[in-house]
């Protein structure tokens, strides 16, 4: 099942929402801007984003080499997390994603930030698989499916993802910091009956985490359809022992199985 995507160049003569996506991989931040769209049944025009290339056409038309980009009619593109909810949120209210009780929007949102903002878990899981030297020798078969990985441009990732060297020595510790955060979280809501991180139902942080828990462990191939040199990858960023994070992973599987749209399509 593949997502139907048109080039970008027919999609700027169009109106109504335009999102653009990394073809072919389950990128976090994309997924999570599809699936929230999903949800609320807003109509989307999927738009071609190539991993790790310059998307000459995608920045002459949005200034923006990655993904997601929503375009909204004639209105400025939005990439960032929050922005993406709160178009969603404007051009379908119903069914919510976000709490309307102040302090639970303020949690919500700052569960978000640790996820994908700027130095989150993303961000830091993202650093991590540049930074962080392989944790365990690999199979022949897994030599071979690497051997034919696509070749990503390296130089024009480390242009467009900056860190410093501080952030790169620390991105393990703050991945697992983060980690610690959302389980605790989630045990406390469990013990007042509830398997949201906010409140009694789904908002936008459960989906930011149920697309970003992919970064930790994907989900099964039938599911989750991704190419076998990215699951490897994924495998491979630090060692993070899983059964630490179960309820975590039980959220995310219930998030999905309950809530959002399987297999994923990219
Ligand atoms: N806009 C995000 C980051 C988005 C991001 O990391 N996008 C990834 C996948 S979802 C991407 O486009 N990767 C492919 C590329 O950089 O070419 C942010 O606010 O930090």
């Amino acid at each position: 099942m593949h997502l139907d995507y048109i080039k970008p160049s027919e999609a700027k003569s169009l109106r109504g929402l335009r999102l653009a996506l990394t073809v072919g991989v389950p990128g976090p931040w994309g997924e999570s801007a599809k699936k929230m769209l999903e949800y609320k049944d807003i109509d989307y025009v999927a738009v071609e984003q190539h991993p790790a290339q310059a998307n000459e056409d995608l920045v002459a038309w949005t200034g923006v080499r990655n993904a997601p980009i929503a375009l909204y009619n004639d209105e400025a593109p939005k990439t960032n997390f929050q922005d993406i909810v709160a178009l969603a949120e404007r051009l379908n209210p119903n069914p919510s994603l976000v709490p309307s009780a102040w302090n639970e929007r303020i949690i919500c949102f700052g569960i978000s930030n640790e996820i994908c903002g700027e130095g989150g878990f993303g961000w830091s899981r993202r650093l991590m698989a540049t930074s962080t030297p392989r944790q365990r020798p690999l199979s022949e078969q897994e030599i071979d499916i690497l051997s034919k990985a696509p070749n990503l441009d390296r130089d024009t990732m480390e242009k467009a993802y900056g860190s410093s060297q501080i952030q790169a020595a620390r991105a393990s510790d703050r991945v697992k910091e983060i980690l610690v955060g959302l389980k605790n979280r989630i045990r406390q809501q469990i013990s007042l009956g509830s398997h949201y991180f906010v409140g009694e139902s789904l908002s936008s942080c459960d989906i930011h985490w149920a697309c970003f828990s992919n970064m930790l462990l994907p989900l099964p191939a039938e599911l989750n359809p991704m190419p076998e040199w990215l699951r490897i990858s994924y495998g491979d960023i630090g060692l993070i022992k899983l059964t630490d994070f179960e309820e975590l992973l039980e959220h995310r599987d219930m998030v999905f199985e309950k809530h959002l749209k399987l297999p994923l399509d990219f």
